[in-house]
């Protein structure tokens, strides 16, 4: 498959003002017939044909200004036509069978209804289009199919009429009078019914909102529609953004790649990022909800308003997307444990990347196939890259910058340039040398250094980019840090302040303290790096116990339980240095656990020891089964140490009623911490604990926080809990999603065989993404699993690439990264790794999708 680069982005020679669409749905029969107005495009190169994409069509008709032609050729998947003059109108005719289309991508059958899914080159699947993200268009829409079997017709915009036909067939017509590219396109057929509800915008206009879901599901519909109007006002009120069509349709379906698309004015969403009830669904399934409903809104002006010119630019609409979906949650949800969640993502989703092969910048040079760059690079850290401007510029120069981005490019295709220069210009900002964040892959190391004399504390720092493939040499970047310097004895700081790192080192001074004052530094992490500094130990249970920045508090416990660990993984520590070290998280812990003034929600997340794949990043070549049982002697070691201190906090966040406020999410979030180390300290006498939490629950939190640690340990408990969850939950997809990650990913010594198992189900397909994702994805994160030392880990995940690659390459190349971290692993696993890599490399028929990951991992 050939390499697109960046740099030969060249204009589409034609513009395409209308497209006219007429569908004959059938589940596996669909004629689609497009009327294209083509008129050349005065600031592209002229040209004698026009290229339409197109990706396993039958292609049936062509005509040209009203006349049959057949002086059309293929270039491959690509129709070509001749196009003499300066304006005609195009019409293709074109059969698709949706129901073998098992890709999810282009028109697709799910549970017996029709979706699409275009973003980012399915278009093409549907008709042949020049499928790419700088051609706009405004499309009208006719719809045609069995009323029985389609008794709902939706597509994007505003309804314009809709009718009976003969033998029980209807129609719908649809125009969205909103230029966009294709990518936007969606159309949905199916038997549905609406949770409807009205939003009436600030300049007074009402839209109707509906969430459509199939019939039994409508119960569960409610947290989605309230999130949508929250999100609705609160752009509005935060960036000034208002809806602008009279319709806001959502539908929930079960087969999806990945969370949801923001198809103007019909979203199509994955069942998982919908439907919630307190029986079904954790706290963290109703924050995501919200979130994801948010962060399609959001996509209506930064996406589709202003979207992209090419996908090289994906992260101008994901980045800001998901910087305007997180400041939400913030607001939403509180500030100081969204940061604390989005940070702890970033470092175990982004850093692994960042510093494996597959690194990339957020803005990509190069791509095979563009569906494997929907990374949290691109996403997760295109937002933090926003989020840095939004620190040095202050929220309302940014939003003045926002502002300017909005209103000089609505209705265009833009690229990462023009928002930065947008922001230059609103904000205020000289961003010069910041666009090397768009350039430039690998996450920053900052060392820190603190010296002390004479009432004169120094700050030295020093920044390395770590090279990354394809870019062996590094420029220092602009790090915006926000510090603060306490005082030991007062425990408090003069203010803090947002020092910008942007030479390879700096020194800074502080003049004015009596003793060696304690540095509170990246406070709020304002910049996405990683910060190495050798801090005594007193001083991280010094912050630990008191920062009044949340995050920096969180960070210091982090820091000291990694400290400890890494330490401890370096064979280094004597049995002294050990319980030393074991004595300082035990001081920052027990004031963690008894901390009054401390909310449970935050608390909780003090609570959590660093994740193994974040510790694997600690180290340049990690023995996996090590660092697993280090962390786990930790965590036992504070089950024990702290046994009854534990079973009193159970005992108290236990009592707290069910409802959705902060204080009982914050207690259930503790219930479920606590029992997973009494478990680990314990694991008797917390099986019977955890069994009355699983049997006593009057919600999924609870249930679910309980059988996670029922998981982990041997014995009928286990077995019971599992049995009785599946029975329960029987029928309802999701949860059972749920009941096969828990097993896959428990600290289970057999864990390994337990998914061998679960492979063959009955419940298991390979055809169903969340299915796949609920067994693997989980799988491939539980790291005792899936690194066992003899790479039986290695060679099921091998497995099921290969076998889901022919089904869903979208789906199966997303579990290559996995394989792909063998360079960081040590030489025994690196090398069955690598063999795995090299087995689906060698494979037939592969996909782009998964050449390109494997190729890349091994390269
Ligand atoms: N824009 C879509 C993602 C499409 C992924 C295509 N492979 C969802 C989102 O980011 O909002
Ligand atoms: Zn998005």
């Amino acid at each position: 498959p050939p390499v697109i680069r960046r740099e030969d982005y060249t204009p589409f020679p034609w513009i395409l003002p209308e497209v006219r669409l007429r569908f004959d749905l059938g589940l596996e029969a669909t004629r689609v017939v497009s009327t294209l107005t083509v008129a050349r495009n005065a600031k592209a190169d002229p040209s004698s044909t026009i290229r339409l994409n197109g990706d396993g069509l039958q292609l049936v008709s062509v005509s040209i200004d009203g006349e049959p032609v057949n002086t059309w050729s293929m270039d491959g998947d690509d129709l070509i036509l001749p196009l003499s003059g300066d304006a005609h109108e195009v019409e293709i005719a074109t059969e698709i069978d949706p129901g073998a289309n098992s890709q999810l991508m282009g028109l697709y059958a799910s549970n017996g209804m029709l979706c699409t899914q275009c973003e980012a080159e399915g278009f093409r699947r549907i008709t042949f289009f020049p499928d790419r993200p700088d051609v706009l268009s405004t499309y009208s829409v006719r719809m045609e199919g069995e009323k029985a079997q389609f008794p709902i017709l939706l597509c994007n915009g505003n309804k314009v009429e809709e009718g009976e036909l003969e033998d029980g067939r209807h129609f719908a017509e649809w125009h969205d009078p909103w230029p966009k590219p294709s990518y936007l396109f969606a159309l949905v057929a199916g038997d549905l019914v609406a949770n409807s509800s009205t939003f009436t915008t600030m300049s007074g206009r009402d839209v109707e909102l509906n969430v459509w879901v199939r019939d039994g599901d409508l119960p569960r519909t409610d947290h989605a529609m309230e999130s949508l109007k929250k999100s609705m006002q609160w752009d509005e009120e935060t960036f000034d953004r208002e809806y602008d069509l009279d319709l806001y349709n959502i539908v929930a379906v079960s087969d999806f790649n990945m969370g949801a698309m923001e198809n103007k004015g019909l979203n199509v969403f994955n069942t998982k990022y919908v439907l919630a009830d307190p029986d079904t669904a954790t706290d963290a399934d109703f924050d995501a909800i919200e979130g994801v409903i948010a962060h399609e809104y959001f996509h209506n002006w930064s996406g589709n308003r202003v979207t992209c010119r090419d996908w090289f630019q994906l992260s101008l609409k994901e980045g800001f997307t998901v910087l305007r979906d997180q400041l939400f949650s913030q607001d939403m949800q509180g500030e100081a444990v969204k940061r604390i969640e989005d940070v702890r993502i970033l470092r175990s989703a982004q850093f692994p990347e960042d510093s494996g092969p597959l690194a990339h910048p957020i803005r990509p040079d190069s791509y095979r196939e563009i569906s494997n760059f929907y990374t949290a690079t691109v996403y997760n850290k295109g937002a933090e890259v926003i989020r840095m401007m939004r620190s040095m510029a202050g929220p309302e120069a940014f939003r003045a910058g926002t502002d300017l981005y909005f209103d000089r490019h609505d209705g265009e295709a833009a690229t990462c340039e023009d928002f930065v220069r947008a922001i230059e210009d609103g904000a205020g900002l000289d961003l010069e040398q910041f666009r090397l964040w768009y350039s430039q892959a690998g996450t920053p190391k900052v060392e820190v250094a603190m010296r002390y004399e004479g009432e004169t504390a120094t700050l030295s720092l020093k920044q390395t980019v770590p090279p990354t493939p394809g870019q062996p040499a590094k420029h220092p970047m602009p790090i915006p840090l926000r510090i603060a310097l306490f005082d030991r004895e007062s425990g408090e700081h003069g203010g803090e302040q947002l020092i910008v790192l942007d030479t390879a080192e700096k020194e800074l001074a502080f003049e004015g303290f009596a003793q060696a004052p304690v540095l509170s530094i990246n406070r709020g992490f304002t910049a996405p790096v990683a910060i190495e500094r050798t801090a005594p130990r007193e001083d991280l249970v010094f912050l630990a116990a008191r920062d009044d920045d949340s995050f920096a508090r969180y960070e210091a416990m982090q820091e000291l339980v990694v400290g400890h660990l890494v330490a401890a993984l370096g064979g280094g520590l004597s049995d002294e240095e050990r319980e030393v070290g074991q004595a300082a998280i035990a001081e920052a812990f027990g004031a963690i656990l008894t901390d009054d003034t401390l909310d449970d929600s935050m608390r909780g997340e003090l609570m959590m020891l660093p994740s193994q794949t974040y510790l694997m990043e600690q180290m340049l070549v990690a023995d996996p089964g090590r660092i697993h049982a280090e962390r786990e002697a930790l965590k036992a070691w504070l089950g024990q140490h702290f046994h009854s201190t534990l079973e009193t906090l159970h005992d108290r966040v236990s009592a707290v009623p069910y409802s959705l406020d902060g204080p009982a999410r914050g207690a259930r979030k503790v219930k479920t911490q606590a029992l997973v180390y009494l478990a680990a300290g314990d694991p008797e006498s917390a099986a019977e604990r955890a069994w009355e939490q699983f049997d006593g629950a009057d919600n999924m939190t609870d249930r679910q926080g309980a059988l996670m640690v029922l998981a982990g340990l041997e014995g009928a408990l286990r077995t019971n809990a599992l049995l009785d969850f599946y029975n329960r939950y029987k029928g309802n997809d999701l949860v059972i999603d749920k009941w096969f990650t828990l097993q896959a990913w428990s600290t289970h010594p057999q864990a390994i065989e337990h998914v061998k198992a679960l492979a063959k189900h009955p419940d298991f397909t390979l055809r169903n993404p969340n299915r796949v994702r609920s067994l693997y994805m989980a799988f491939a994160g539980n790291p005792h699993a899936f690194h066992q030392a003899d790479g039986e880990g290695y060679r099921m995940l091998a497995d099921l690439i290969l076998s889901l690659d022919p089904i869903n390459p979208q789906t199966a190349a997303r579990f290559v990264p996995a394989l792909g971290r063998w360079r960081r692993i040590e030489p025994h696993r690196a090398a069955l790794m690598r063999a795995e890599l090299e087995r689906i490399a060698a494979a037939e028929n592969l996909s782009r999708d998964t050449y390109e990951q494997v190729t890349r991992s091994l390269g």
